[in-house]
């Protein structure tokens, strides 16, 4: 497993990440204390070989295929030079959270063992894909656009690739060349990435070498063998806090999190110290983007030691709530039950 460390370009020091073989998930006491952004520096990275680096004077990124009546090339100064838009928007792995099936539903599912740390919200600047499709004059025949990656084939099945549907892609989906205000590092796609808002993170594909727009409805292993049928992200809740985080006893404590949902704005956070019986409203601050995440808070004291569960649950504006449980998925995607996040209240 030596070799797979090497796949991630940039330092994954314990204290931020976890590592599972070519992936690293964030951990989540690494946002106490952050603002609304995730930093670069501890975004989660999940990579299905490893990391290229990709010189972008000689880079191009290739719009092809029957939906397009004008096919061309765009270097990354020309992307640069078109006008740009800026969002802030979430990016999750469709199985954050695959470890809970198997922790706290007894019924574990194969796959990287995510807690809750695949996902990050970051700033991202670059060009529309509706005004790349313009400029190429899509056909409005045009069904599929499938972009393609750089990084090396994965197995047998090729360049990581995964269509989206016309209307996806001519309406919220940056081709983006900035995260937080500096260029894509190269774990996160370098010189350029699809942002997909509220789609699964494999939507969203790194290293972008091009682009084809088709008139009929295209399959790749990526919406036929490994990810098949899911567009958006579920509701999801997280302590910023360390997995069994020693809290002291008989003090106040002020307990942060996020919640969010593919869907859409969440509109109610309640936080629950006694297992589920009882529940209590958290209380929102900051901003609330409608494709990234809610930060918020709740105060605590602890009155007796020793170990404790910290539940939160979240609702969505389309009335979507965290359940307590949630039903097997065979490839653990998507999961969204409450998550019983130990801690220890100790003396001092
Ligand atoms: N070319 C390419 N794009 C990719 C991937 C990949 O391995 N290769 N992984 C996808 C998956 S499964 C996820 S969850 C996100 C992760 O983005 P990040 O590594 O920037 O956090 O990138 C997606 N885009
Ligand atoms: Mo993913």
């Amino acid at each position: 497993m030596k070799q797979a460390l090497a796949t991630i370009v940039k330092p994954l020091p314990d204290h931020l990440f976890r590592v599972h073989g070519v992936n690293a998930e964030m951990r989540w006491e690494a946002m106490s204390g952050q603002g609304y952004h995730t930093p670069n520096d501890r975004f989660f990275v999940r990579n299905h070989t490893s990391t290229p680096l990709i010189d972008a004077t000689t880079w191009r990124l290739r719009l092809h295929g029957a939906g397009i009546r004008r096919p061309r090339e765009f270097s990354y100064d020309e992307l640069r030079a078109m006008p740009s838009r800026t969002f802030d928007v979430a990016i999750e792995c469709a199985g954050n959270g695959r470890r809970f099936y198997g922790t706290q539903q007894r019924d574990p599912v194969p796959g990287t063992q995510w807690g809750l740390g695949a996902i990050g919200v970051a700033r991202w600047r670059g060009v529309p894909l509706r005004y790349l499709l313009r400029q190429v004059d899509v056909r409005p025949t045009a069904v599929d656009v499938l972009p393609s990656g750089l990084d090396a084939p994965f197995e047998g099945y090729g360049h990581v690739r995964r269509p989206l549907p016309i209307d996806k892609a001519m309406d919220d989906v940056l081709v983006a060349y900035e995260m937080n205000g500096e260029p894509l590092p190269p774990d996160h796609g370098f010189p350029v990435r699809l942002v997909v808002p509220g789609w699964v993170g494999i939507a969203s594909i790194k290293w972008l070498g091009d682009i084809e727009v088709s008139t009929t409805e295209l399959f790749t292993p990526w919406n036929t063998v490994f990810y098949p049928d899911i567009t958006t992200q579920s509701v999801k809740s997280a302590f910023e806090l360390a997995w069994n985080a020693r809290l002291p006893v008989g003090r106040f404590h002020i307990l942060h999190g996020r919640s969010w949902s593919g869907r859409g704005r969440i509109v109610r956070v309640e936080v629950s110290f006694d297992g589920g019986v009882s529940w209590r409203e958290a209380e929102h601050h900051g901003q609330h983007l409608v494709s990234a995440w809610l930060p918020w808070h709740v105060g605590w004291a602890p009155r007796r030691t020793g170990a404790h569960v910290l539940m939160a649950r979240a609702t969505d504006e389309t009335g979507a709530r965290q359940p307590l449980t949630t039903p097997r998925h065979p490839y653990g995607y998507l999961f969204d039950a409450v998550v019983r996040h130990p801690i220890d209240v100790v003396n001092g």
